[in-house]
Formats: C-alpha cells, structure tokens, sequence
C-alpha cells in the first residue's frame, strides 16, 4: 500500500485528501473520507461560522480520525470562521482563495496544522516562511477558483521551492494521476470533484447528474475578467456571464449575476442557471459510488501503474 510522507503528518491511511468545495464539502462528506482513511475536509465556504461550527460538530460526533476545515479567504465570515477552528480544535486547516498570513500563528498557537491552498511559486515561498506545515499546489484543471498555471508544471517548480511537503490538486480523478503527482514529487493529492459523486456527498442529485453527463471540454472558466476566474460546467448561466463578459460588462455586473448561484446549482438542483463548479476531470467520473471505494480505486489504481511502470525498467 502507497505510504507518504503526508500519511504520518496527518497520520491518515491514504495520501488523499478531499477538496474543501463550498456547499458540497458538509461534515457528512468529510466524515465519509476520514472514515475512509483519507483526509476529510468541510468547506466553509462563504456560511457564518455558527453552519461552519454544525458541521464540525456533525464529524466530531462520528469519527474520531483527523478531519480538517478549508477556510475560504473572500467570505465574509472569515474571522468568524477562524475563531470556530481554533475553539473546536480542528486538527487542520486548508485555506483558499487568498493568503491566510494574519491568521497562521493564531492557528499555530492553537496547535492546528495549516495548509494553504496556493497557485504560484511566490505564494508558497510566502507561506513556507510563515510557517506553515505543506502546502497544497492547485493547478489550473480544478474547479472553482482557480489560479494560471496547470498542474504539470506548478508542482515540480513548487517542489523546488520550498522545503515542505507539497500535495498536488488539480486534474486528478484516478490512480494514474495519482501516480503521476507522486513522479512530480508531491507527497500526495486533494481531489475534489471526484467526491462530488460519492454517494455521502449531500450534493442535489442533478449536480451529481450534471459530472457524470460532462464531457472533455464542458469544464470551462467563466469571469476571467474580474480577476477572479472560475471553472464550472457549460451551463445556461456560464453563456450568459460569456455574453456580458465579451460585451466589456464591469466586474461589479458579473459578479453580481453569479451570488446565490452555488447554493443554487448544489443545493436547489438548478444546474442549468446555477453555478456548477467542476474541474476538467469530471469526464473522467463514471459514477457515485462510496467515498472509501474511491480512495482505495484511486490509490490501488496508482499502485498497480507504478509496479508495471517499474517492469518496464529492465
Ligand atoms: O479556493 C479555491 N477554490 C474555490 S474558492 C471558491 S468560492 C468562490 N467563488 C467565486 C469566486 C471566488 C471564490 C470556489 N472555488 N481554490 C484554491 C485557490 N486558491 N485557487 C486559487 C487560490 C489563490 C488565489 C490567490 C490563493 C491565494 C491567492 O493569493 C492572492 C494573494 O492574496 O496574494
């Protein structure tokens, strides 16, 4: 069985942990793949930290392996949130969505482990000396937020960069990606959309639908006008956001058409005028099936490539 580096830091089974994904990353999710062996990761999203502390609290009460909170940096709640980790004694914190510097030696102190998300090298050498514990690299294949730089390149160059464990995201749905990430000299991976269609995932039944109907080239990025690019499945809504966006709209104008439409897509169904947020990999996701059927395809899949990858070399 895959050990890592990341398997003792966290002291998890596997080196896989579960995207964050706002709305869709509940504590059912989470406690699924903790349960499982992985890291399981509630995403806060932008809900006022009374929700963030529930859904601790729903893991807290089934599971006793280590889970973590992704803290979404442009939410509103953001200190809020913060407070809730640090008295609920989450045992780790990944962050996205911005640099979580003002937060990390409250969180250090409060003896949590912290791993942001990052999608540059000057990013994470600015985390590696705060301080932080790893860093998860994301290239730009995953959904949602995303950052310039595919997953291919950024790993090795953050790697290099600083003396921390790296775990890659972004592209990865199976054990040759796995596999693959490792070959790039990460310690492990976040997967994300995968876990959209485990069956614990709380998710509406049309999001998990709208993966499994995707096909190679339905992820796409919307709002790269406004600086902050977003990849999500072609939909009736994305046409319209490309339609304002090629008309020269004012970022105020897309933003404004895209609040509510998360919440909308995950938890109402609407998958045709809400936001699906999905990465590249989604054509690769076949069908909903347990959270720990996932994990043990994913890593004995990238066992098996590496062994016939090794008898190769004669
Ligand atoms: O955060 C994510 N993915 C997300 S967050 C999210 S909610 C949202 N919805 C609409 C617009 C914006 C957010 C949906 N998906 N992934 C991790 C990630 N972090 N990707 C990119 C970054 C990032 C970007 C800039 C991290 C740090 C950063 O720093 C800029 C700075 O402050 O230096």
């Amino acid at each position: 069985m895959i050990k890592t580096e990341l398997c003792r830091l966290l002291d998890i089974d596997y080196p896989v942990i579960q995207g964050g994904m706002a709305w869709i990353a509940t504590g059912e999710l989470a406690t699924a793949v903790s349960q499982a062996g992985g890291l399981g990761i509630i995403g806060a999203g932008n809900a006022p930290a009374d929700l963030v502390r529930e859904e601790i609290q729903k893991v807290k009460k089934v599971t006793a392996k280590p889970f973590g909170v992704n803290v979404m940096l442009l939410s509103p709640y953001v200190d809020e949130v913060i407070e809730v980790v640090i008295e609920e004694k989450v045992p780790v914190v990944t962050t996205g969505a911005g640099n979580p510097g003002k937060y990390i030696e409250d969180l250090k102190e409060a003896g949590i482990m912290i791993i942001p998300v990052v999608p540059s090298v000057a990013l994470a050498k600015r985390m590696a000396r705060l301080g932080v514990d790893a860093i998860i690299a994301e290239g730009s294949e995953a959904g949602g937020h995303i950052g310039e730089l595919t997953t291919m390149p950024l790993i090795p160059q953050i790697v290099r960069s600083v003396d921390l464990p790296v775990i890659a995201a972004g592209g990865v749905a199976d054990g040759y990606g796995l596999a693959a990430v490792l070959s790039l000299g990460a310690v492990g991976v976040q997967v994300g959309t995968r876990f959209i269609c485990a069956k614990e995932c709380t998710a509406h039944e049309n999001y998990k639908k709208a993966i499994l109907k995707a096909r190679d080239r339905d992820a796409i990025v919307t709002a790269r006008s406004t600086g902050h690019p977003v990849r999500n499945l072609k939909n009736k809504l994305t046409r319209q956001i490309q339609a304002i966006e090629q008309k020269g709209a004012l970022k105020e104008e897309i933003e404004t058409l895209g609040i509510g439409r998360l919440r909308r897509a995950v938890v109402d169904g609407d998958v045709i005028e809400g936001t699906v947020m999905a990465g590249q990999v989604a054509a690769m996701v076949t069908k909903v099936e347990p959270a720990e059927d996932i994990i043990l395809d994913i890593v004995e899949g990238a066992e098996k490539v590496m062994k016939k990858n090794c008898e190769l070399i004669v």
